[in-house]
């Protein structure tokens, strides 16, 4: 089980997202019958660290973690993390704190209540075992103050990555029908900086290997530079055709520099092929993380917009206050649409402005029968100078009419940009020449808008 992915950028203000997506922090999470409580209702704070051991940790990631305090009988006030101290285990605090970690709702934790200081650890891979950080917390109740050190193992998982300068993820890479072609990630961890990193699978087995954007090779969805301590993916395509049922290993090799140095590290992954039915089949008649094409934008020259025109981009982070308004990435690393990519000199620079921008995709060509389907993924963000004049329209376009797939309309608060997926069923299409349409818009009073459509695939499958 991965720890929250928290790298040292986006700090802590993820913390609690991270915590509400269910990982690994919330699955070690013990009961709360776990916590100290002193039932009489009277006598001074009783603080309760909640937690028996860190989230499983890797040797040498940067991680943030969360750790849950609880109070009984009386408040803690000014309650705070002072020091933290481990051998072999750096640690740091939030930066707005820089010496110590408060708590994330404020500095007072009161009866029943659950809260949370955040601390950054990373466990140096040749200390010695056991990793236990002693926590020194300082706190002000009703008898003066009071100063407490707590210990908290740290867990270690040394079970998923491997290699020595970079480390990918280990064991099964995933599962797929025997006709079939899916879009797997090999989880990245930098163990020190590492330059020019470039996944290939040198031994494919029986599939089919396809990368992003044409390249010869796969690269991590952040860039091809893998900082020490932080975590990412790179994707790769594989297809069968009809290829036994059963389990199969690839060899993936990423190649990379440390410093001057050029490094390879090769790790073995299992993916498991099921058998569908026997004369069942898919094809792929679109795959934009392959190859995007030629996107036309203001195709039928009557777009208003003067800035945050639809390109086909890696795109580059935006945000404003912690707001996301543009991702720095695709799910697949490979380009995708964007209200421009570019991020420019400041949020606003290159957002959707005084109008609409539409853009359309090359023609794709639907078979007559089968069971068509198109996968993307998207986001419309959003600060809270949007209204529900602003919005983001996903349509397909056809010779039998035009439906809307997705349409978002802005709303008066900060929405960050998230990738989400989505599937549509194209079958109404059969037989047809279809186009993707994108129109995105920022109309009335002027807002920061940003949308984004990527890894368009466009798959027709049957059953024999
Ligand atoms: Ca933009
Ligand atoms: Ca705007
Ligand atoms: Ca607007």
């Amino acid at each position: 089980m991965r720890p929250c992915p928290l790298t040292e950028e986006e700090g802590v203000k993820r913390i609690i997202a991270c915590l509400a997506a269910g990982t690994a922090f919330t699955a070690t999470t013990p009961a709360l019958a776990g916590a100290v409580v002193d039932d009489t209702g009277t006598g001074d704070a009783v603080v309760t660290l909640m937690e028996q051991t860190t989230p499983a940790i890797f040797p040498g990631q940067d991680a943030w973690i969360a750790i849950p305090w609880t109070v009984s009988n009386a408040e803690a006030r000014e309650f705070k993390v002072t020091s933290v101290s481990s051998d072999g285990i750096d640690v740091g605090y939030p930066e707005n704190t820089a010496t110590f970690s408060s708590l994330y709702n404020d500095d007072t934790l009161s009866p029943l209540e659950i809260d949370f200081t955040a601390l950054r650890i990373r466990v140096d891979p040749q200390s010695p075992s056991p990793r236990v950080l002693d926590i020194t917390v300082s706190y002000v109740s009703d008898t003066g103050a009071h100063t407490e050190v707590v210990t908290l193992p740290v867990a270690i998982d040394d079970s998923v990555f491997v290699g020595d300068g970079l480390a990918m993820d280990d064991g099964l890479l995933g599962e797929m029908s025997d006709n079939d072609v899916a879009w797997f990630s090999v989880g990245l961890l930098g163990l020190q900086d590492s330059s020019h990193v470039e996944l290939r699978v040198t031994d494919a087995g029986p599939f089919d290997i396809v990368y992003p954007a044409e390249r010869d090779h796969s690269r991590p969805n952040l860039g091809t530079y893998l900082k020490q301590g932080v975590e990412d993916e790179a994707a790769i395509r594989f297809a069968t055709d009809d290829v036994d049922a059963g389990s199969y290993t690839v060899t993936i090799e990423a190649t990379y520099y440390v410093g001057m140095t050029s490094v390879t590290t090769t790790v073995q992954r299992q993916i498991t092929v099921i058998d569908d039915d026997s004369n069942s089949g898919s094809e792929v008649l679109y795959d934009s993380a392959a190859d995007p094409g030629n996107w036309i934008t203001n195709p039928d020259g009557d777009d208003t917009a003067t800035t945050g025109q639809w390109d086909v981009s890696n795109p580059e982070e935006t945000s404003w206050q912690g707001h996301i308004t543009q991702l720095g990435y695709t799910p697949s690393g490979a380009p995708g649409v964007i209200t421009t990519g570019a991020a420019g000199s400041e949020t606003g620079q290159f957002d959707v402005d005084s109008g609409r921008t539409s853009a359309i995709s090359p023609i794709i060509s639907l078979p007559a029968g089968g069971d068509i389907q198109m996968d993307f993924a998207y986001y419309f963000a959003h600060l809270q100078n949007s209204s529900s004049d602003d919005y983001l329209r996903i349509s397909i376009v056809g010779e039998s009419g035009t439906t809307m797939v997705v349409q978002r309309t802005g709303k008066p608060t900060n929405k960050s940009a998230q990738w989400k997926t989505k599937t549509v069923d194209l079958s109404d299409f059969a037989g047809q020449d279809i186009q993707i349409h994108l129109a995105a818009a920022d109309e009335a009073a002027p807002s920061l808008v940003e949308a984004a459509l990527a890894d368009i695939l466009v798959t027709v499958s049957w059953q024999g």
